[in-house]
This record gives structure tokens, C-alpha cells and sequence, in this order.
């Protein structure tokens, strides 16, 4: 096993989705996270200047598609086939989606256009839920994980997105809540999301 090391702030922002393949795959690394007063120093030391960066036996990949995908495939967290690929791809970018969505309506300083985009992203909830739901039901009849029996990458980029919800207090559907279990009861992400740092975002 190489050694592993990420970089990124102490948030869950992301980085968190390379921290669950981590979790998910029960591999070590190391979790290094750099205080904001610390970044400046550290900036020009990362490839394009930006975390997270994924360092392996030395080598640096920087930016978070690109590493989770990268541990995915290490992992054996991105499907069997290559449409499996496809379809874990597909759940990624609608999660993408998601955040692209949400970030407009709570970053920036503007109230009013906040508050416009905050009615945009809640009325966007529903047809994401539904994207999944549809992704749940052609890829696994709607039981078992989003691609397939086994836990992916798309299972987790999803559990990601429901970090947002709880902080919201948005209801998730009675099938995405089911689903939701079914991923938190895999053994080390169960262990993982009790044990990890509190952080606010
Ligand atoms: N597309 C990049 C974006 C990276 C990025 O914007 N990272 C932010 C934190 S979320 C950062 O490093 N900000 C500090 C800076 O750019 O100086 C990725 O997905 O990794």
C-alpha cells in the first residue's frame, strides 16, 4: 500500500468524499489539515495553489475530482465495468449539480441575490432527490446501492450531499432515507462518520 497523505483545510468541503473512499476502503492515511492562518506558507508548495492535494509516495495530484476518482479506481469503489464507470460518473456530476446550486445561495454578500438563489436551490431539492431516486431505480431496482449491490463512489458523493440537508433541515425522501441507512450501516462508514472531527462546513 502506498503511503497516503491529504491535504486540505479542517473542513469537510473537498476533501470529505476522499475521506469516505479512505474510510470505505479501511486504507491509512495521513489526514492533514492546515489552519487558514498556516495557508499562505503553504500555497505556493501545492500544485495550483489550491487543496486538496492528494500526495502518494510523493507524488501530488492536486484537484478533488480527479483524487477521488483516483482512489476510487484504488480503491475498487468505482465499479466492475466500464457502464458501471458511467453510471457512478452520472451520480457525481448530478451531486455536482447539487452544490452548484447550493453554493450561489450561501456564499457571497450579497442578501438579495442570496436570497433569490436560496428560493432557486430549494426549489432545485426535489428534482435532485428525484435524479437520484431514478439513478437508484435503473441501476439497482431501487434496493440496493447506486450502482449496483455493492457500495461505490456514487454512494458516497451522495452521503456527502446529505451533509447539507442535515444542516438545513431538509427532508430527504422515505427511499433516499433507506438508502442513506444502507450506506451508513457499511461497518467502517458507520465507524467513520461517529468517529470523524466536528467541523462547521
Ligand atoms: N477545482 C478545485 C478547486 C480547489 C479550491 O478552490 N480549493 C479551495 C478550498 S475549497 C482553496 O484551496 N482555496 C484557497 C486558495 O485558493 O488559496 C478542486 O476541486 O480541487
Amino acid at each position: 500500500m502506498p503511503a497516503y497523505k491529504l491535504y486540505y483545510f479542517n473542513a469537510k468541503g473537498r476533501a470529505e468524499v476522499c475521506r469516505l473512499l479512505f474510510a470505505a476502503a479501511g486504507a491509512k492515511y495521513e489526514d492533514i489539515r492546515i489552519e487558514g492562518t498556516e495557508w499562505p506558507k503553504k500555497k505556493p508548495s501545492m500544485p495550483q495553489g489550491s487543496m486538496p492535494v492528494l500526495e502518494v509516495d510523493g507524488k501530488m495530484i492536486p484537484q478533488s475530482r480527479a483524487i477521488e476518482r483516483f482512489l476510487a479506481r484504488e480503491f475498487g469503489l468505482y465499479g466492475k465495468t466500464n457502464m458501471d464507470a458511467a453510471n457512478i460518473d452520472v451520480v457525481c456530476e448530478t451531486v455536482t449539480d447539487f452544490f452548484q446550486a447550493l453554493f450561489p445561495a450561501v456564499f457571497g454578500s450579497d442578501e438579495a441575490v442570496k436570497a433569490e438563489k436560496m428560493k432557486a436551490f430549494k426549489e432545485f431539492v426535489p428534482v435532485y432527490m428525484q435524479r437520484i431516486e431514478d439513478c437508484l431505480k435503473k441501476n439497482a431496482g431501487g434496493k440496493g446501492f447506486l450502482v449496483g449491490s455493492n457500495l461505490t463512489m456514487a454512494d458516497l458523493a451522495f452521503l456527502r450531499t446529505l451533509d447539507a440537508f442535515d444542516k438545513m433541515e431538509l427532508k430527504l425522501t422515505d427511499t433516499l432515507t433507506a438508502l442513506r441507512k444502507r450506506i451508513e450501516a457499511a461497518p467502517k462508514i458507520g465507524a467513520y462518520l461517529k468517529s470523524r472531527p466536528v467541523t462547521e462546513n
